[in-house]
């Protein structure tokens, strides 16, 4: 009994000796910087919460604003996020989506073909192409399957913004909105209006829209210049 106490006593000052000396070239080695560096410092750059358990992410990006991006897969949550990057090295969590079970691995590329890129743009306009006009504006791809071209995105962008029916309909817009700032001095939503909303300047804008443009035949700007609240700008 005697004999093992001696040798537990000798092993454990054996151990307490190396971690001492380990200790203390771990502290040497660590605050020392490698040959042309500085002082080695590291900060939390990724701050958002990403949910349970990252598995995998890739760099990319995203947004096209030049700035990597992250796209990150946790694992136990079954979600993929994306963080944007605003190019010094810290990122933002901006969308989380829901995926299948135990999601592993992501991978970046450009998936939108052309056709797909000119219908979001025409459901974004809120205007409906013809078949001969979505196939030109897809044509301007030429045989690619991808939207890599920047050129020709631009070019699609160009002649969906000059749509004759999107600019008679941004016109319609602005105009209706002219009645409300030139002849009642405020904004659509602003008192007097009933209920505060837009319900008033949706209604004159249908009404414009119906008659393509024509507010003389929609009755519109005769309907502001005998409204009493016009009327009652310039006396009781
Ligand atoms: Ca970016």
């Amino acid at each position: 009994m005697k004999y093992l106490s001696k040798r537990t006593t000798a092993i454990f000052l054996c151990v307490a000796a190396l971690a001492i000396v380990s200790l203390w070239h771990f502290s040497e080695r660590a605050s020392k910087a490698a040959p042309g560096c500085a002082t080695p410092s590291f900060a939390v750059v990724v701050s958002p919460n990403i949910n349970n358990s990252l598995n995998a992410l890739a760099l990319g990006d995203l947004n096209g604003d030049t700035k990597p991006d992250l796209v990150v897969a946790n694992y136990y949550s079954d979600q993929v996020s994306i963080l944007t990057g605003n190019g010094a090295g810290n990122f933002t969590l901006s969308s989380t989506t829901t995926t299948g079970q135990r999601p592993s691995a992501v991978l970046l590329g450009d998936c939108t073909t052309p056709a797909q890129f000119v219908d979001a743009l025409f459901l974004n306009a809120g205007v409906s192409p013809t078949d001969s006009e979505r196939a030109s504006l897809i044509n301007e791809f030429g045989t690619a399957n991808n939207t890599a071209d920047t050129a020709a995105r631009a070019r699609v962008i160009r002649r969906v913004a000059e749509n004759p029916t999107l600019a008679q309909l941004e016109y319609n817009r602005a105009f209706v909105l002219m009645q409300y700032f030139g002849y009642l001095r405020r904004n659509p939503n602003d008192p007097p209006e009933p209920g505060l909303n837009f319900d008033g300047y949706n209604f004159w804008l249908t009404k414009l829209n119906q008659f393509n443009g024509n507010f003389v035949n929609a009755d519109m700007v005769k309907a502001f210049i005998v409204s009493s609240e016009y009327r009652g700008r310039f006396g009781p």
